[in-house]
């Protein structure tokens, strides 16, 4: 059986603009990367996936686009990429782009056209509407706040945002707007970089009736997402993508597909689905009782190893998922996934053990390696995040104190992920040698690659070990192409699978006792250990007694 090139790849995400700045100007760039890349080869992924790097205002770090086939001066040149692609195909690294088409940047010379000639040409690149009362068309509301809809001056026509009002969505009803963005697309694939990941890709098919939705907040409007519809029509636009651009060109294709029912992946992932693989998202949405981060209740171990569960079953062998723990979306692991004062190198090493080995391709985020955690945000206005501006403020109307909404938004802001990456314990963390556009962790002389190499300990070593065995010929075939099975349900505070080998009675046992103090499992299966982050199995008369946060990966 022959697999995709992508399938036994391991996978780390960079964000640009927090990696690594080679020019002082405080903001990471290309040759930033390309300095990094050894250390990345070294690391043992393959595939790095660069948040957007195109021409932007910034008003969403770059997910506005206003010039889908150029370089940011602020990241570097087109040489400078071109120089990355090259230098990553010579360490046998693959190279993925974003690829943000739900919407592009109000400054893209579309929009700027659309503006100037509403009913020309480029007013079909985008929805435009009358308002309805002297109001917006519908009550939808925006992902970030306020309405999805905003008046063009002197009119009653309105443009139709999902994300910021400078983030316009492109209408993909328009064949045109299509046959651009196929261009595109194939024009960076073409220079060869290896696939996309597709932002918010889930938003391309809107609900044309534009009905309003049922409120789910006190101002009467309804959040976007719950609009997008249950039929199956999105499919004709992911279809000519993968028909046109990523099949001709064999590419590896992850797509960010937040809110599907769980028997709707099949449609986008598989052999016959739209992309290679998509984001398991279910276990950090567990606990989302409303709209807002206020709403949301605090973590539950067992719903989240549940719904790790759930989605690896649900895959099963014909989807293969892509596995986070972090992404420029989410908070840091260690503070996220791990109860207060647990984020020790065991706590942290467990959460990597569980998520690099389970079935599908692990996706590392920069920082992840060296267990960097959430930033420090002493008052509201520290946020840069603009969705993490309007939670502070929902948080404020729905009566909650400013103390306990910072407390909201310290848990779940995106800017968590987003401080500059730490390498040493020197200035600014080694990240710049001038002043970092946004302030670097003050953990950062505890935190850091040096620090962390020269701990017997290392985090980075761990991850190293779990990214080799996966590799390792012996155990690829279990650990990458085989199944996956839960293990011990019903033990509390016990995360535990199995890896099943496709043809040979052979297993690979994943346990991990995620708690305090000690847990005693049976175990009278004789067992090679292939890891343990503690250093040491305490087994006797068939019981394995685990210490706080032990990992173990054992052959059976
Ligand atoms: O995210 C899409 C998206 O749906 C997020 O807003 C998500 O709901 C939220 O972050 C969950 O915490 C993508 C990008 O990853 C994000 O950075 C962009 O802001 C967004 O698209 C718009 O391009
Ligand atoms: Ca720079």
């Amino acid at each position: 059986m022959t697999h995709p090139w992508w399938q036994n790849k391991a996978a780390y995400q960079i964000y640009p603009k927090s990696f690594c700045d080679s020019n002082g100007d405080g903001i990471g760039d290309i040759p930033g990367i390309l300095s990094k890349l050894d250390y990345l080869q070294d690391l043992g992924v393959d595939i790095l996936w660069l948040s957007p790097v195109y021409p932007s205002p910034m008003v969403d770090q770059g997910y506005d686009i206003s010039d889908y086939y150029g370089i940011d001066p602020c990241f570097g040149t087109m040489e400078d990429m071109d120089t990355l692609i090259r230098e990553a195909k010579r360490r046998n690294m693959h190279l993925v782009m974003d690829l943000v088409v739900n919407h592009c940047s109000d400054q893209h010379p579309w929009f700027q056209a659309a503006v100037q000639n509403r009913e020309g040409k480029y007013g079909h690149y985008f929805y435009l509407k009358e308002g309805r009362n002297g109001g917006p068309p519908n009550n939808w509301r925006a992902e970030f706040g306020g309405s999805c809809w905003t008046p063009l001056p002197g009119s009653n026509l309105y443009y139709f945002h999902t994300f910021a009002k400078e983030q316009p969505d492109l209408n993909w009803e328009n064949p045109e707007v299509r046959r651009e963005i196929c261009g595109m697309v194939n024009w960076w694939l073409d220079k060869g970089i290896s696939g996309f990941r597709l932002d918010a890709i889930i938003n391309l098919k809107k609900d044309l009736s534009w009905r309003d939705g049922p409120a789910d907040s006190p101002d009467g409007t309804c959040a976007v997402s719950k609009m997008l519809p249950q039929t199956t029509k999105i499919g004709a636009f992911l279809n000519q993508l993968k028909r046109e651009c990523f099949f001709p060109h064999d590419a590896f294709t992850v797509g960010e597909v937040f809110s599907i029912a769980q028997d709707r992946i099949f449609e986008f992932g598989g052999p016959s689905g739209y992309f290679s693989t998509l984001f398991d998202f279910g276990h950090c949405t567990v606990g989302r009782a409303g709209p807002y981060w206020h709403q949301y209740k605090s973590f539950d171990f067992q719903a989240w190893r549940d719904a790790v569960f759930q989605s690896q079953q649900n895959a099963g062998d014909h989807v293969f998922l892509s596995n986070i723990l972090e992404n420029h979306d989410q908070p840091r692991c260690p503070s996220f996934f791990l109860p207060e004062g647990d984020d020790s190198y065991e706590g942290i090493t467990a959460l990597a053990t569980l998520f690099l080995l389970l079935r599908g391709i692990p996706f590392i985020y920069q920082g992840q390696e060296i267990g960097m955690r959430n930033g420090a945000f002493p008052t509201a206005d520290d946020f840069e995040d603009l969705s993490t501006r309007e939670q502070y403020h929902a948080a404020l109307r729905a009566g909650l104190t400013p103390q306990a909404a910072m407390a909201v938004c310290r848990r779940h802001s995106r800017d968590n992920a987003r401080t500059p990456m730490q390498w040493t314990g020197g200035k600014h963390a080694g990240f710049t040698s001038g002043v970092p556009w946004f302030p670097v962790n003050p953990n950062y002389q505890e935190i850091n690659v040096e620090a962390d190499a020269a701990r017997s300990r290392s985090v980075r070593e761990y991850y190293k070990r779990l990214l080799s065995l996966r590799k390792d010929p012996a155990w690829e075939n279990i650990l990458v192409y085989g199944g996956f099975q839960p293990a011990f349900c019903e033990e509390e505070n016990i995360f535990a699978y199995y890896r099943t080998g496709e043809s040979s009675g052979k297993r690979v046992l994943v346990l991990c006792h995620y708690g305090r103090g000690m847990a005693d499992i049976p175990l009278t299966d004789p067992f090679l250990v292939l890891a343990d982050n503690c250093g040491g199995l305490d087994i006797q008369a068939g019981r394995l007694r685990l210490k706080a946060y032990q990992a173990v990966v054992l052959a059976l």
